[in-house]
């Protein structure tokens, strides 16, 4: 594997899940598969989880790493090509990306979404431009749609916890006071949709995903009804995707948010979250302190799931 942007790029799921759960045995297992190779990750956007574990991920392996925040002492990018770099940018992003790649192997890059023109979001252009022009492999470590990594850990976080063959896992939308992207609900439902687990996704109207990511999920309006007999919950905010609402927040109703109300009429559900996680917003202190909150070994799988992604671009150098 070269690139990692997506579920596709990993293949065989079940084959990937077994390399998870070998390195969770036996973190370590790689450690000579990275040496004198250097990781440099590329921040955007600020990050805990994915700038830790996936450092962490590339200390297993044995590589050397370098961090760059972009916002935080670089240059700042001018990103459009054709522009008069006459305004606050002195550098622009296709000098810098070749540069950048001089000085390592593999590069993770976070670039969300920036909600200025739906078409370049969705056409990944920070990433793509990354994959055209670093001469390197590159993984997203959060990009405009997806978060590959956090949802292979919560594929793996899935696998560990459930109880039968075919869990009935329920991803609700809940309110939030910023816009935030799509990324990783999309991401989800594509990974979700690539399993035969029982699927389904509820938001208010307006809140409609991307069909490309919503697959065969089965959509249900009222969130009672959708987390009926769920065996795990997937909360997660995201701000409007449908045409000129695009990266609009349109309900802020508190009624959405994952109380002991929604989770009594579950299957004795997992609460799950990717973290960061606006508590009383998203989710009640009860629920997330609860015994059925599984967040935190969720957020402990992002070290599992970056440690297999880099090991196989590693085999691919
Ligand atoms: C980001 C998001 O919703 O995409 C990162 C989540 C992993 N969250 C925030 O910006 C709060
Ligand atoms: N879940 C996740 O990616 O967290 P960070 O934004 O802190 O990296």
């Amino acid at each position: 594997m070269r690139n990692f942007t997506c579920v596709h790029d990993l293949g065989n799921l079940e084959q990937a899940l077994k390399e998870a759960f070998e390195i969770k045995k036996d973190r370590f297992k790689y450690v000579e598969l990275g040496k004198n190779k250097t990781l440099m990750m590329i921040f955007f956007n600020s990050s805990l989880r994915t700038r830790l574990s996936t450092q962490k991920a590339a200390l297993n392996l044995g590589m050397n790493v370098m961090v760059l925040d972009i916002n935080q002492g670089a240059w700042k990018l001018e990103t459009e090509r054709g522009v008069i770099m006459d305004g606050d940018k002195p550098e622009h992003l296709l000098e810098a990306i070749p540069v950048m790649g001089c000085y390592c192997d593999v590069i993770g890059v976070r670039s969300f979404a920036r909600f200025e023109n739906r078409d370049d979001d969705y056409n990944e252009v920070i990433l793509n431009q990354f994959i055209k022009y670093s001469g390197r492999p590159v993984f997203s470590m959060e990009a405009a749609t997806r978060h590959p990594l956090q949802s292979f850990a919560d594929l793996i976080t899935i696998e560990e916890y459930k109880k039968t063959a075919r869990p009935k896992v329920v991803m609700t939308w809940a309110p939030h006071p910023r816009a935030l992207p799509q990324a990783v609900p999309n991401s989800f439902a594509e990974w979700m949709n690539a399993t035969d687990y029982d699927f389904v996704i509820t938001h208010p109207e307006g809140y409609e995903l991307d069909p490309k990511f919503v697959g065969n999920a089965r959509v249900e309006y009222d969130q009672m009804k959708a987390f009926e007999g769920a065996d795990f919950v997937y909360a997660k905010n995201w701000a409007a995707y449908s045409g000129d609402n695009y990266g609009k927040i349109l309900n802020t109703d508190r009624s959405w948010t994952v109380g002991e109300r929604q989770m009594a009429v579950t299957n004795n559900a997992y609460f799950m979250h990717c973290l960061p996680v606006r508590r009383n917003m998203i989710v009640t202190d009860d629920v997330i302190e609860s015994p059925q909150s599984i967040v935190i070994p969720e957020a402990a799988n992002r070290e599992i799931s970056a440690t297999v992604v880099l090991k196989r671009i590693l085999e691919s150098l």
